[in-house]
């Protein structure tokens, strides 16, 4: 067997999509979900604000997927999500981004349908680096530096990142400030006020003393401040992180080790809404919270024969606690000081037979749950109780295998199709089993479900890639059948009434195209679509329609490139989304069809400069996942932004 016919990581996966700096240099570079959901159909971001927009992968959000920075586990500390994992690493220090679309990761605990794997650029030899500089509308400013130096032994990349922005306008010229209403408007005098002010610094050194041995380590810290979310009640005050990973590979050995620890601390107030109007202490609620992550994995790589193998060990440990204030009610361990333990064991294989690659993975994990009662405060150290009983408890161990197949068949060097079917298990995530929040008088409490059962997904996933010439073309369906998915829902058995979550058998499928080609020798035309559809199959419900499922979403961009010039333009077209839930009071959103130009101009080597126009047409437009799902009341729908006129500026040294 010669090199080129040894089965490649990709080819013994389900559908995997990656994109690479290049692509994200030439956007406005705001945050890493907006970028994803406008060059992926299947992606879409859940926009809460100007920046740190979460992410789905066709119709699974939270922790139905995983999203890792450089293969590390990290969780945001925000219980009302406002900094997802993917919002913690700046956009400036990512070289690619890897999709693996449905149940085909034995590699990590939990990759229910999906893993988003961020990874950060590495330092090269000599000494370099680059200045950059990103403006546009709405005062958004975005600008830093990287330098890199060392020699064949030592090198370290260091970089520095700023972004800042007021308020961005929708296509109907509001700020989206404007939007909130009632005691959530924001004040009068804080309708102009930053939207976001972010500051990122990171360090990587990679150490090689010899050819055999490379030891990486990475640091990084963010401080995101006054980040608003109108889309929810209140905003960051500030959201400091700490994160820190090392990797030490022996490949003679094919042994990978790696360690990694991260911190995030989050202030939430309503001190800019009219809510905290009259509250001398300057906000009416308040939550901070903390989380910390942290984990070890080894990984060993074989060769038996003609099969390759991997076998892997791992553990992490995360640690949730939220102290929130309400008025006056103290409901300190609204997410009570939980930690999840969890080690788990995984081997998989693949070889090639004839022009087929089968390839299979197993895992079992040992997860552990556990809430600490004494963390709990004054007003909401009974929730549990009062809804559920006295038949729970506040720890809870799972313990559980999963695996997966893939059958793929060869047609050429490059075009295949393939068959996947994959088991995947979740844990419940510490808000999901133990939130407690009590609210003041007739207004819904919201409580966890100490209950919950891990998610278990059994999903089919088929698809082809073909190419010709320059010319290719790859597909993917899939149908996920779940059981016990973790579910919002209005709970009426307490005091009163309560947002809780039950687990509810439901199932998703969908689909999505790509084609791509080259038209001439530097035209080319890039075309995407991507449609999804989740119905419930159990517990109590008036309306089968999942929520948050994104409708029909296609992309179209015809690119030209000389490789000194190049020029872009972009079309997304969203379909109107209908199928909603009612029972969580979900409402359907319209259609839209926006259009993105960008142009752009290398200066040899070392100088780019580039300008864009997102939304040309100034559409004032919404995607479906723009507001709060919640089953007493429909939040504010968040705006995309309009006509949106920025410039990026590279100079590397
Ligand atoms: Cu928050």
């Amino acid at each position: 067997m010669t090199v080129a016919e040894e089965v490649t990581e990709k080819e013994t996966k389900g559908e995997v999509k990656e994109t690479t700096e290049e692509e994200i240099k030439i956007t406005r570079q705001i945050d890493v979900g907006e970028i994803l959901s406008n060059l992926f159909p299947e992606i879409n971001h859940i926009r809460k604000g100007g920046t740190a927009n979460d992410i789905t992968v066709r119709g699974f959000g939270r922790d139905n997927i995983n999203v890792l920075l450089d293969g590390m586990r990290i969780y945001g500390a925000c219980p009302n999500r406002m900094d997802p994992a993917i919002f913690h690493m700046s956009t400036r220090q990512v070289k690619e981004i890897q999709i693996l679309e449905g149940p085909f990761d034995v590699e990590n605990q939990g990759s229910l349908a999906g893993v988003v794997n961020l990874i950060s650029r590495d330092p090269e030899a000599g000494a370099g680096g680059s200045v950059y500089f990103t403006g546009g509308f709405f005062n958004y400013i975005h600008g830093g530096f990287e330098a890199y130096g060392g020699n064949d032994r030592v090198k370290v990349l260091t970089g520095y990142s700023k972004q800042f922005s007021h308020p961005y306008k929708s296509g109907e010229g509001k700020r989206i400030t404007e939007y909130p209403q009632g005691t959530a408007a924001y004040k009068l005098s804080e309708l102009d006020h930053t939207a976001f002010n972010i500051d990122n610094v990171w360090v990587k050194t990679v150490i090689t003393p010899d050819e055999e041995n490379t030891i990486k380590i990475n640091y990084g810290f963010d401080e995101a401040k006054d980040v608003l979310y109108p889309y929810l009640l209140m905003d960051a005050v500030y959201d400091r992180t700490h994160r820190i990973n090392g990797e030490y590979e022996i490949k003679p050995l094919g042994v990978k080790v790696s360690a990694y620890w991260n911190f995030v601390k989050h202030d939430m107030q309503d001190r800019w809404r009219k809510s905290s109007s009259g509250w001398s202490r300057g906000y009416m609620m308040r939550t901070l919270a903390k989380t910390k992550t942290y984990g070890a994995k080894v990984v060993k790589s074989w060769k038996i024969e003609d099969i390759n193998l991997k076998t892997g060990i791992d553990a992490y440990l995360r640690n949730w606690k939220a102290d929130n204030t309400l008025m006056n009610l103290d409901n300190r361990g609204m997410i009570p000081d939980v930690d999840i333990k969890n080690v788990g064991i995984f081997v998989k294989g693949s070889k090639k037979i004839d022009r087929f690659i089968v390839s299979a993975g197993f895992r079992v994990d040992r997860t552990k749950s556990e809430a600490d009662r004494n963390a709990l405060g004054t007003a909401n150290s009974t929730l549990y109780s009062a809804y559920y009983g006295t038949n729970y408890s506040l720890s809870k161990t799972d313990t559980y295998p999963s695996g997966n197949m893939v059958v793929r068949y060869k047609l050429d060097k490059r075009s295949s199709v393939y068959i996947g079917f994959g088991h995947t298990v979740r844990v419940p995530d510490p808000q999901e089993r133990y939130t407690a929040l009590a609210k003041p008088m007739t207004k819904p409490n919201w409580v966890g479900n100490p209950n919950l059962k891990p998610t278990k997904n059994n999903e089919v996933d088929a698809g082809f890639e073909y190419y010709r010439g320059l010319f290719g073309i790859k597909g993917n369906i899939f149908y996920s059948d779940l059981t016990d998915y973790v579910y919002l829902y209005k709970l009426t058995t307490g005091p009163k009434p309560a947002q809780s979550y039950q687990n509810i058998d439901a199932h998703i499928y969908g689909g999505d195209i790509t084609v791509i080609g080259m038209l001439t020798d530097t035209v080319s035309v890039e075309a995407g679509a991507a449609y999804q559809r989740g119905k419930k199959d159990s517990g109590n419900y008036t309306d089968s329609d999942l929520a948050e499922i994104p409708p029909l979403k296609t992309r179209l961009a015809i690119k030209y490139d000389n490789g000194t010039v190049f020029g872009q333009i972009e079309g997304i077209y969203a379909s109107r989304q209908g199928d909603v839930d009612s029972d969580l009071q979900e409402q359907p959103t319209k259609s839209y069809y926006v259009v993105n130009v960008k142009t752009g101009f290398n200066a040899g080597n070392r100088a780019f400069i580039g300008v864009g126009i997102d939304n040309l047409f100034d559409k004032n437009y919404y995607t479906h996942l723009s507001y709060l799902r919640n089953p007493f009341s429909t939040g504010t729908k968040v705006p995309e932004p309009g006509r949106f006129v920025y410039m990026n500026v590279n100079y590397r040294f």
